[in-house]
């Protein structure tokens, strides 16, 4: 028996626990019990000897997944214990002197309870602490062989299972997901070589150049310290106060203040590395090399009112998308890109591939398809998983190296400190969701909370006591050697505390960036300048703002300026005195439209609305044309629960106008039939499902009498052509109706019916 979840079926690769077998009362034996013979000489990764089989996984059979089996706990059938296993007869008195009299210090089993509870929290991280997760798997298209050993790209079909982390940064871990911000796109991937993490973010660029500016930067943008507001934003003082006093921070704001800052879903966004990295072949050569996740559902975003609006009906939203994306077998998938280039390429670009506030555009360098990505299961346990899960950008593996780049070089520090505070000792690699399938073998001993027992009094290296083990291994054994790379440059050598020349350039690529955005996006990033800078409390700050903006587009402040009811302030001088001519003034690929995806709408919310008297019939058949597409079509009516049709035709509402609002919708259906048409009309709600619905420029579609709905909300033709405005759908005939709907879908959005300041 298959369970649904928004009418689609359970994720397969979790049989058994969902579905009938949920209501049942559980059965003794039940339990998954843990395996917890330790291979002699081993370390906890190795517990589960058949984890280490390597990474062929099938689809759905995930290595690293097959290794948490022996920490998975399932109580089903069992007594309730203490931590110690003494089975408790009460767990609803505490043990006291007479009923009416003091309770008792002796009562073990209320302090066990209670201790543990007082200590459920960790810190949050300090920065992307709102997240969520999934595990899943890549595989590699094909041999990098001259490129690289990396254990992921060995042969073509080679499956490696991966735990991915998408996140905010600004906000705190119970904030909303929509808010304006750069998402976090961390991946673990567990091979057979090693643990190698890349911790990337959804913009290819970022804010400052250098690791000694992040503190500043993450205290400008956090809730301001003297009153704790705003949560999860950056439209206020501090933050625009210190990226007006850095124009390096210029080209990320031109992508912080565009649509990717607000994106559909986690499925619907881009990766990156940011940073150069190096590959390296099995002769030690090595090239420089930027990553790229592109998504096969395309690149799709939110509008900002719409995103506001999810804030508060649900702050949940793309944490919600991911995992009912994942139980309904969605499942979001990215390919895998490397832009590769050498030492002497790169020498000769008008931009430091060691600054990663630039990017290096894909018609200079062509991104190389190397891989996909599938996320297929959702974890057990948030808190184990998602919220232990640490990613430490220092994770590569043979195969790999770091660049110079200065902003990297704090990473590599700051990841595995700052879980030594959040996750509480030096023994956070020994948490079963950051254990390495690859076997751990080394000297160190002891801390807090060590999990492993090591035998054997041998605890240094040279020993003759334990067979000279564990032995250093050469490169024939997959030993880790850096590349021994060039330290001269374009630079001379000293000791300095200083920057790279052209790091002083900092408009070049805002300007390309903006340069290379459709009209809409240009219009949006303009707006959201708008907005934050009149946030802003101090005028001075808008004013330098304003005339940093200027080098990198004159028309782009020009517009801002206007919007923020300010003349154009003068030029902020340039740093650098001759700026060095780009290669590109436009890159087509910069922009979201390049990515439209492939017209699929499996994974996208449909909402049908629905009263007493509507045409069951033809909301039934466009119900069945979306789920054929793997869209989610949900039933809303005035109240949950079975609608009268007219035609007799069992509809059941599992959505309320009231507890779901329209807006969390990419599409809309209005009914047909007279009756439910005339009910709808009398509910203020209707009016706001569809009034949302086409100002954010989704697709909607009016089956017969539901027209009338549309001409009773005062929109549908807006565009006074007489012709239903784009992306609108009038039918009578549900089958031909939906087939143009589901066309209508495909592109997301309508952007022509916007307008600035909206109509309705
Ligand atoms: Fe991070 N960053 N970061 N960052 N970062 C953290 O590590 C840091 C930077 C990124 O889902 C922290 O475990 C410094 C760039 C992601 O768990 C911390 C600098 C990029 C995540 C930290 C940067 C990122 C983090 C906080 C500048 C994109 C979430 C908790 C030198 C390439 C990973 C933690 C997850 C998290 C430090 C800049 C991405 C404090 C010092 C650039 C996706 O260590």
């Amino acid at each position: 028996v298959q369970a649904t979840v928004a009418g689609m079926p359970f994720n397969a690769n979790k049989a058994g626990e969902h579905g009938a077998a949920n209501g049942v009362a559980p059965q003794p034996g039940q339990t998954v019990t843990p395996p917890s013979r330790l291979v002699t000489g081993s370390t906890l990764s190795e517990a589960g000897t058949n984890a280490k089989v390597g990474t062929q996984a099938a689809e759905g059979v995930n290595a690293a997944i097959a290794s948490l089996d022996r920490v998975r706990v399932d109580s089903g059938g069992q007594a309730l214990t203490t931590n110690q296993g003494v089975r408790i007869a009460d767990n609803q008195n505490s043990l006291k002197a007479g009923t009416r009299g003091p309770v008792l210090l002796e009562d073990f089993i209320l302090r066990d309870k209670l201790t543990h509870f007082d200590h459920e929290r960790i810190p949050e991280r300090i920065v992307h602490a709102r997240g969520s997760a999934a595990h899943g798997f890549f595989e590699a298209y094909g041999p990098l062989d001259e490129l690289t050993v990396a254990a992921p790209f060995k042969e073509a079909g080679k499956r490696t299972p991966v735990f991915v982390r998408f996140s905010t940064v600004a906000g705190e871990r119970g904030s909303k997901d929509t808010a304006r911000d750069v998402r976090g796109f961390a991946v673990k991937f567990y091979t057979e070589e090693g643990n190698w993490d890349l911790v990337g973010n959804n913009m290819p660029v970022f804010f400052i150049q250098d690791a000694m500016k992040f503190p500043d930067l993450v205290h400008a943008v956090k809730p301001e310290p003297h009153n704790g507001m705003p949560q999860a934003g950056s439209a206020h003082d501090t933050f625009w106060d210190f990226v007006s006093l850095m124009p390096e921070s210029t080209h990320m704001l031109m992508w912080a203040m565009s649509d990717r800052a607000i994106p559909r879903s986690y499925a619907t966004m881009q990766g990156f590395g940011v940073h150069s990295y190096r590959l390296v072949n099995a002769s030690g050569e090595s090239v420089f090399v930027k990553f790229h996740w592109n998504p096969k559902f395309g690149t799709h975003s939110l509008t900002w009112d719409e995103a506001v609006k999810i804030s508060g009906a649900d702050p949940d939203y793309h944490r919600r998308d991911l995992w009912e994306r994942i139980e309904g077998g969605a499942f979001p998938e990215w390919e895998l890109g490397i832009q590769v280039f050498t030492e002497d390429e790169a020498a000769k670009f008008s931009f430091d591939i060691l600054d990663a506030t630039k990017l290096v555009p894909e018609e200079l360098v062509p991104v190389r398809p190397v891989g996909r990505m599938v996320l297929n299961r959702n974890p057990d346990n948030f808190f184990a998983e998602t919220e232990q899960v640490a990613f430490c950008t220092a994770n590569i593996i043979p195969g790999l190296d770091f660049s110079n780049d200065p902003l990297l070089a704090g990473r590599i520090h700051s990841y595995v400190d700052t879980q030594i505070s959040r996750l509480g000792g030096p023994n956070f690699h020994e948490i079963p969701i950051n254990s390495p399938l690859a076997p751990v073998h080394n000297n160190q001993r002891d801390g807090m909370h060590r999990q492993a027992i090591h035998r054997g009094r041998v605890s240094y290296e040279p020993n003759s006591l334990g067979g000279g083990c564990p032995f250093q291994a050469g490169a024939a054994e997959q030993g880790f050697t850096s590349v021994a790379a060039r330290l001269k440059g374009r630079e001379d050598q000293a000791k300095v505390r200083a920057k790279p020349e052209l790091f002083a350039e900092h408009y070049n690529q805002a300007r390309l960036f903006y340069d290379s955005q459709s009209p809409v996006e240009q219009a949006h990033i303009a707006a959201a300048f708008r907005f934050e800078l009149s946030k802003v409390t101090v005028p001075a700050i808008r004013e330098r703002m304003l005339a940093s903006l200027r080098n990198a587009s004159k028309a782009l402040a020009e517009k801002v300026a206007l919007g923020l009811n300010m003349p154009l302030p003068e030029a902020m001088p340039l740093a650098i005195n001759r700026a060095p001519r780009p290669e590109v003034k436009v890159s087509p690929a910069l922009s979201l439209l390049a990515r439209p995806g492939d017209g699929s709408i499996a994974g996208r919310k449909v909402v049908l609305l629905a009263a007493d008297g509507a045409n069951g019939e033809s909301l039934l058949a466009v119900h069945a044309a979306l789920f054929a597409q793997g869209a989610v079509p949900r039933i809303a009516a005035p109240r949950i629960g079975p609608v009268h049709t007219a035609d007799g035709v069992e509809l059941q509402a599992d959505v309320s106008l009231e507890n779901e609002p329209g807006f969390l919708f990419d599409a809309l259906v209005l009914p047909d039939g007279e009756a439910a048409v005339n009910a709808l009309r009398r509910e203020g709600h209707t009016y706001e499902f569809i009034r949302d619905q086409y100002r954010h420029c989704k697709s909607i579609l009016a089956l017969g009498t539901g027209l009338q709905l549309l001409q009773a909300a005062g929109v549908g033709t807006a565009m006074a052509s007489g012709e239903p405005d784009p992306g609108i759908v009038v039918s009578d005939d549900a089958a031909a109706g939906a087939a143009a709907f589901i066309l209508a879908m495909g592109k997301h959005r309508h952007f022509e019916r916007e307008t600035d300041p909206p109509v309705v």
